[in-house]
């Protein structure tokens, strides 16, 4: 999609610092990380919102989970522990359209419900 700078980073018109990538996925760091390590996951096909992942999507989200295990091992959080979340719209806090998952570690993560 044209104007998606998610999009724009799979292209390689905007630089990233990459921490995986295949056919069908990119990972790499987030630009203003929440935790020691931040990395967003991401179909390079452009999908909006989890609310548009359809059954032929599937195959994508089973490779995402799986580059979530492998950067979560190259960069030593995956014993210490980890979260992997989306935010889905405007109440999830979702502020990038293109699909994303945040993988985050390296520190106590605060609790999701206080
Ligand atoms: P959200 O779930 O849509 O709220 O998360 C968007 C994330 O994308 C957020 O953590 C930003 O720091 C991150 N990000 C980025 O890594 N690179 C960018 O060019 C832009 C946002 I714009």
């Amino acid at each position: 999609m044209e104007d998606c700078i998610f999009c724009k980073i799979v292209k390689g018109d905007i630089p990233s610092k990459k921490a995986f990538e295949n056919e069908h996925v990119l990972a790499f760091h987030d630009i203003n990380p929440g935790a020691p390590v931040h990395v967003l996951l991401i179909p390079k096909k452009h999908i909006p919102t989890m609310n548009d992942v359809t059954a032929e999507d599937l195959q994508v989200i089973g490779e995402i989970h799986a580059a979530a295990q492998q950067v979560a091992q190259e960069t030593g959080i995956a014993q210490s522990g980890y979260r992997l979340s989306n935010n889905c719209n405007k109440d999830g806090g979702q502020e990038v359209f293109h699909l994303h998952y945040h993988l985050m570690g390296g520190s106590k993560l605060g609790p999701l419900f206080a």
